[in-house]
């Protein structure tokens, strides 16, 4: 049955009309599986329902009338930390084997044994070595590259003293972490670790619990997901500022559509490699087409964006709208957040949807397993096939709303420390001055339980038009584009203080800066700039938001970035109000630990007016102005 809530569904018009073409066209999307799940199980969104062993399923009553305790005893303060600290581990272990692949990859090129891969960053690649200590005096790329994978594997599994890059928080954080005992000890370690602690009749304390949450989600930031950043950087290039396009707008209805949808750039960068050669242009001519048109989504698609300026066709609640279209010959997908409907969805059109990892199977795709080795020739056949099916397309079947969106995207660290002349310094002196009075990461989902790209977009508005810096990744990236915040003549939306910084050096007042991995470059900024000015990176007027936000990857973000010393706002409420207690820990108790809370607010206005409360009081805290 259609969805009813149409005119809730999006800020933007492609997605309500893309939602009635699938009801026309018979298609079920998130929209009618989420409304038929309604209503909610009460317990489970307050975190207090528990299913880790088989002495229940159980539940406690938050009304106190029922039962208050499961039937192990825990109570509803462990039945929350225990839950939530399961979903910093899983959204931990996501990135993290995300990064892992990245390594094997890595260390397969050294090797010689990755025919479609290269070095494309030495600099970047001689810069790590540095960072891990590897003397590369008379070792030529290939030996670097071995010896740097071989460091970073063995960070996974670390049997002494802790991941390198948590020095990247700078030196009075690191030093805060190391005194609390925060310091991640071995990415698969903390993950094995909360899992372990979180198995009946472990680590009981809720308090203990979630400190470990705050340790693990620092293996995945200062480990997994900066594993990932970095490697894909020396693999596939440093980002620089890159012009492209997003909306569903990119897809063009003369030219063969591959869609790239995922992850890890392993794979999609491959496809777009095969897509440029001539010899399939010219077949996709001979079959009718103007061309190949390749499109991104989700992180994927971020990766492309910022290194090779593909452009991006939607975010995480565009993805089966996408292919309602019916304009998409094929959409390749990697791991994570690839909805399980999508391969259903493939074959209401002439859509192929193509699997590639061993780690993401789908039972109704067609199967393709890339590794190192066999990526080459893989992507050329994936490729090939798509031209081929560009004849099955039904023209009838064809609707592409809207014009494309121009964005500028590829600020990576290197990059914003390019455009400010090699060093943080122009960006400390517009924060002293007070024209850029901080900076927010604005970063996350798409939930359907939140109008589609609402909170993004109202709080990136009044952030930049509070002189707030935003730097965004992940699906807010592609909001943020949408509403055409990424384009450097978007100054004129900022306020006075920010709009003469983004004039100044041709930069949009909203910086995209990759995809959820790369969430990682906001806190090694973060960690240059506490440096810089000597203090700890929780006095800085920053701020994290993720205000529309719906995985466990998420939630290892959040923890990270507010173990990095950065309070961060949620706009959907975790399953913790079950708990009080742990409701107190995460919004104030953590302040007092490592200088930094959670916080909830739904409301995106409300979000923007308490982060510009929040940055006052840290500009308040360093002598700024305010
Ligand atoms: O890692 S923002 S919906 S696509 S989890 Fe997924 Fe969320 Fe999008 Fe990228 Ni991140």
């Amino acid at each position: 049955m259609p969805s009813k809530r149409k005119a809730e569904q999006s800020v933007t018009a492609d997605a309500p009309f893309m939602i009635a073409k699938a009801a026309a066209d018979g298609v079920e999307t998130v929209w009618d599986r989420y409304d038929a799940q309604e209503p909610k199980c009460g317990f489970c969104d307050l975190g207090l329902s528990c299913r880790i062993c088989l002495m229940g399923p159980c539940r406690i009553d938050p009304f106190g009338e029922g039962p208050q305790k499961g039937v192990c005893g825990a109570d509803a303060d462990l039945m929350v930390a225990r839950n939530l600290g399961r979903m910093v581990a899983a959204g931990a272990a996501s990135h993290s084997d995300h990064g892992r692949d990245l390594a094997e990859t890595l260390e397969a090129v050294g090797k010689g044994e990755a025919a479609g891969y290269a070095v494309a960053s030495e600099p970047k690649l001689l810069a790590l070595a540095k960072e891990y200590g590897i003397d590369t005096a008379g070792m030529d790329t290939a030996a670097v590259a071995v010896e740097l994978a071989g460091l970073m594997m063995d960070e996974y599994g670390m049997r002494v003293g802790s991941l390198r890059m948590t020095k990247r928080l700078g030196k009075a954080r690191y030093a805060r972490l190391e005194t609390l005992g925060l310091l991640p000890r071995g990415i698969d370690r903390e993950v094995v670790e909360m899992m372990h602690r979180t198995h009946m009749g472990v680590d009981n304390d809720p308090v203990s619990i979630l400190l470990h949450g705050l340790r693990t989600s620092l293996a995945d930031g200062l480990g997994g997901s900066m594993i990932g950043t970095e490697i894909s950087d020396v693999l596939f290039g440093v980002p620089t500022p890159t012009v492209s396009q997003a909306n569903l707008g990119v897809i063009d209805a003369g030219a063969v559509n591959i869609l790239l949808h995922g992850h890890n750039p392993v794979v999609s960068d491959t496809i777009a490699t095969a897509a440029a050669d001539p010899e399939f242009v010219e077949l996709a001519k001979q079959k009718g087409a103007t061309g190949i048109n390749l499109a991104g989504l989700c992180c994927t698609g971020n990766e492309l964006l910022m290194r090779k300026g593909v452009p991006m066709a939607g975010n995480h609640l565009m993805t089966e709208l996408v292919l309602v279209t019916g304009a998409v010959e094929m959409i390749i997908v990697d791991y994570q957040c690839i909805m399980p409907s999508l391969p259903r969805v493939a074959k209401c059109y002439h859509t192929r949807f193509v699997s590639t990892s061993d780690k993401g199977h789908y039972p109704e795709a067609d199967r393709y397993e890339f590794t190192p080795a066999n990526a080459a020739t893989l992507a050329r056949q994936v490729v090939r096939a798509a031209v081929e099916n560009f004849a099955n397309r039904d023209p009838e079947a064809v609707s592409i709303p809207g014009e494309p969106v121009r964005q500028m995207s590829g600020f990576s660290v290197e990059a914003l420390l390019g455009a400010l002349g090699g060093s943080p310094k122009p960006l400390v002196e517009a924060i002293v001055a007070g024209k850029v009075r901080g900076a927010v990461g604005v970063v996350g989902c798409n939930n359907p339980r939140v109008k589609h790209d609402y909170g993004h977009v109202t709080l990136t508005r009044k952030l930049i038009e509070n002189d707030i810096l935003v730097l965004d990744t992940g699906c807010v990236s592609v909001a943020n584009a949408k509403a055409g915040f990424k384009t450097p003549e978007a100054a004129e939306l900022a306020g006075p203080g920010l709009r003469e910084v983004c004039k100044a050096l041709g930069i949009p007042p909203v910086l995209h800066v990759g995809s959820c991995v790369d969430n990682t470059r906001i806190v090694t900024l973060a960690g240059a700039l506490a440096d810089h000015l000597d203090v700890d990176i929780s006095q800085l007027p920053l701020a994290g938001a993720a205000p529309e936000w719906y995985s466990e990857k998420a939630v290892a973000i959040a923890f990270y970035v507010v173990a990095s010393g950065i309070t961060t706002f949620l706009g959907v409420v975790p399953p913790i109000l079950g708990s009080p207690n742990i409701v107190k820990l995460a919004t104030e108790g953590l302040e007092d630990v490592v200088g930094a809370t959670l916080a909830v607010e739904p409301d995106p206005n409300k979000c923007a007016d308490a982060i510009i409360a929040h940055i006052n009081k840290k500009r308040a805290g360093l002598g700024l102005p305010v």
